[in-house]
């Protein structure tokens, strides 16, 4: 089955400017702005401005040049933010996808959580 996009999700509203977001980093493909209901000290979202899904989408359908931008974007926000792990403290990356991911806003995001240190999500 293939993904289908609801353009009317609260992202593309926002990639539409028809709401208001405080962006961090913006390209031609890729918008990077702070998340409303932040769950660290940085907490930065990043997406791509195509209409995908989920991160699979996005790594299965979008262009090169889409996929090379929105990578070099995150690690923009990392550096700005102070969060890589190359001599700095280091962070966090999630993308949440459908029902079993619990993925809120079905348009992809990549999160990027930093500035305090993360409980162990993984065992
Ligand atoms: P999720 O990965 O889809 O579960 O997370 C969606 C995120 O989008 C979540 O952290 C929200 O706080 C965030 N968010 C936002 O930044 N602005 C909005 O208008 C809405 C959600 I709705």
């Amino acid at each position: 089955m293939a993904y289908a996009y609801d353009d009317q999700n609260i992202f593309a509203k926002i990639l539409r400017g028809e709401i208001p977001n405080k962006t961090v980093a913006e390209t031609d493909h890729t918008l990077a702005f702070e998340d409303i209901r932040p769950q660290a000290p940085v907490h930065v979202l990043v997406i791509p401005k195509g209409p995908y899904v989920t991160y699979d989408h996005f790594a299965g359908e979008a262009s090169e040049a889409e996929i090379v931008d929105f990578h070099r974007v995150v690690a923009q926000v990392c550096r700005e933010m102070e969060v890589t792990a190359d001599g700095g403290p280091g962070c966090r990356f999630i993308s949440n996808a459908g029902d079993y991911g619990v993925q809120e806003v079905p348009h992809f995001h990549l999160h990027v959580l930093g500035g305090r240190r993360l409980g162990r999500m993984l065992q």
